[in-house]
């Protein structure tokens, strides 16, 4: 990268005060390149699903309840082998380095300063695992992969991923070809940097090239196959990510899945797409707790985490709010924004009469439609 192409990220370090996550947008908006903030704000073609996955949690009403004899709720839960803090960790996203000069490894260290939660490292990463186990510390981590074509690099990327410390694999399934980016087609969007783990399958570092030029250097035709291949090589537990229906969910039961993380990648791929939030709850019921499910796309407030517990989710994984305020304050934005979902999670479930996690998985929501 030449000198007058410079990619001038963020630098700043500090708490940030957040009212609503959603207008950290706007904020972040007026201190990141312009092709970098519209790479991660952006969505696919007229947006439709991007703005529907907010937009679909009107659809149900939390019920407040009263005199329920709750007071100071438990917002410890549990998932594989990791007791955590909070019900909602971290999205694989790529290149943080977009956001903020101290790429993953900023957000991993307010991860790790918040504690109790777990920080999904992506294959495409701008910062390389030994990076951003400086931030990370030792806490929790899980790594998603984009394959290369080539099973050998694989195992590479697999072996490195297990000896980072990785406790579980999110297999990302509905990329097998890039959305249609519109924001980014019309600022010729290249990254500034490069993707130090899957260089290796790539013809370049991935500095300077698209994000469907990297999709396409990468396996492009997955079936469930990969799964297994996955949990065997790793002995790892295995999440498929991008699961929208309940058919999908099944078949990926039937060869072994360990996790059904749902998503739509955040209205970045198919739009038209319903909301990920208007698939969960079919999910959930075929499902029916056989294996952990994660929800993302489109949380933005304690009353979106409430509602997709409550609609058949454990966890759910938060993007975009954690990158703006990665953009705006570093690593102690992001815990700020951690700290943020804490507190806003709380107060939905006291005034929802609820104790604990389980309690809120057991809620009942009010069809709104
Ligand atoms: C995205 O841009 O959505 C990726 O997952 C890389």
């Amino acid at each position: 990268m030449t000198e007058e192409n410079k990619y001038n990220a963020p630098q700043e370090v500090k708490d940030l005060n957040i009212i609503n996550t959603i207008e950290l947008e706007d904020f972040a908006k007026e201190i990141v390149p312009s092709g970098g903030f519209d790479y991660m704000a952006g969505g696919s073609g007229d947006e439709f699903t991007l703005r529907r996955n907010v937009s679909a949690f009107n659809q149900k009403g939390i019920l407040p309840r009263i005199a329920a004899d709750v007071e100071f709720p438990d917002t410890q839960t549990k998932i594989f082998e990791h007791n955590l803090k909070v019900p909602f960790i971290m999205a694989p996203i790529a290149a943080h380095g977009l956001a903020h000069e101290s790429k993953e490894a900023g957000t991993a260290k307010g991860i790790s300063e918040f504690g109790g939660t777990i920080m999904s490292i992506s294959a495409y990463s701008g910062a390389s695992f030994e990076e951003i186990e400086e931030g990370l510390a030792g806490n929790p981590r899980w790594f998603q992969i984009y394959m290369s074509k080539d099973d050998e690099l694989n195992k590479n990327i697999l072996d490195e991923a297990k000896a980072d410390g990785a406790s579980a694999i999110i297999l990302t399934a509905d990329a097998t070809v890039s959305g249609n980016r519109d924001r980014d087609t019309r600022n010729k969007f290249v990254y500034p940097f490069g993707m130090p783990i899957v260089s290796r399958y790539l013809t370049g570092s991935g500095e300077n090239m698209s994000l469907n030029n990297i999709y396409g250097q990468s396996k492009q035709k997955i079936d469930l196959k990969d799964i297994q291949f996955i949990k065997h090589y790793s002995g790892l537990p295995v999440f498929i990510k991008g699961v929208q229906t309940p058919e999908d969910a099944m078949a990926a039961i039937a060869v072994g899945v360990d996790g059904i993380w749902v998503s739509n990648h955040g209205g970045r791929q198919l739009d038209g797409a319903p909301a990920s939030f208007e698939v969960l709850e079919e999910i959930a019921e075929v499902v029916a707790g056989r294996v952990p499910i994660v929800f993302d796309s489109g949380i933005r407030r304690g009353e979106h985490i409430f509602k997709a517990l409550a609609s058949g989710a454990d966890i759910v994984a938060i993007g975009r709010p954690v990158l703006f305020s990665l953009a705006l304050g570093g690593w102690k934005g992001v815990k700020s924004v951690f700290e943020y979902f804490e507190n806003d999670l709380k107060r939905v479930m006291q005034l929802a009469g609820t104790q604990t996690i389980t309690d809120v998985k057991n809620a009942r929501l009010k069809d709104l439609k």
